[in-house]
């Protein structure tokens, strides 16, 4: 099981170069994301994001935050998110009915809520000490995301993750002290408003 560490950000013109300039694009795909949840939105109002990604499950839920000195609230961390990723069957499965135990006993009614095609560019950032990816990706429904991200190990080094963030993000220019939002945020907004207000509401998004 990994954490995925993430800041997102909207890509300038003047970002796109430095990135061609100090990045290798790796691989350019597509991939289709379908996303699942009860009619009530068990999952998402746990923020629990259930999907299957080109034919294979995936599930994404949010990490306790460490206070304190392994991660200082700076303003720079708190514009990533942090997310354990499973994609072990039998782990997301048992994930689930944690989850949903009480409101939901057979995994399989869950119904898809969302779908989305995105074409992304995999740029590899090439100093070794901060070694990390950079996504450009583009949603069907028109939206342009950027997104640097980390990988660690479950109980890894989270300090040193957004410290590469931080870095890479300085080398790409990004000046923004906003959080971006993602692609299933305004997808949400545009394709399910109530579903969207909903997880504004509860903090959520
Ligand atoms: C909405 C959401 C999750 C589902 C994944 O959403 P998103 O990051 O938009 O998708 P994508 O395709 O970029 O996933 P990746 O390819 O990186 O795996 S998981 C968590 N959330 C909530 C969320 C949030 N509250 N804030 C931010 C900045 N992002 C996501």
């Amino acid at each position: 099981m990994s954490i995925e560490v993430e800041r997102k950000f909207l890509c300038s013109a003047d970002t796109l170069k430095i990135l061609q300039e100090i990045g290798v694009c790796a691989c350019q795909r597509q991939f289709h994301d379908q996303y699942f949840d009860t009619p009530q939105f068990h999952l998402t109002l746990r923020d629990v994001w259930l999907r299957k990604r080109k034919g294979c499950w995936e599930l994404k839920c949010p990490v306790a935050r460490v206070t304190g000195a392994e991660e200082t609230q700076s303003e720079a961390s708190a514009l990533c998110s942090r997310y354990k990723e499973i994609t072990n069957l039998r782990d997301i499965k048992m994930k689930l009915m944690e989850v949903l135990k009480d409101i939901c006993k057979d995994v399989t009614s869950l119904e898809q809520t969302s779908c989305c095609v995105t074409e992304s560019c995999r740029h590899e950032m090439d100093s070794e000490q901060d070694k990390c990816w950079v996504d450009l990706d583009e949603a069907d429904f028109g939206y342009r995301v950027g997104e640097i991200e980390v990988l660690i190990p479950e109980g890894g080094d989270m300090r040193a993750a957004l410290d590469k963030i931080e870095r890479t993000a300085k080398k790409l220019g990004l000046t923004g002290d906003q959080r971006i939002d993602g692609k299933m945020s305004v997808y949400l907004k545009i394709n399910h408003p109530e579903h969207y207000e909903r997880l504004m509401r509860e903090h959520i998004l």
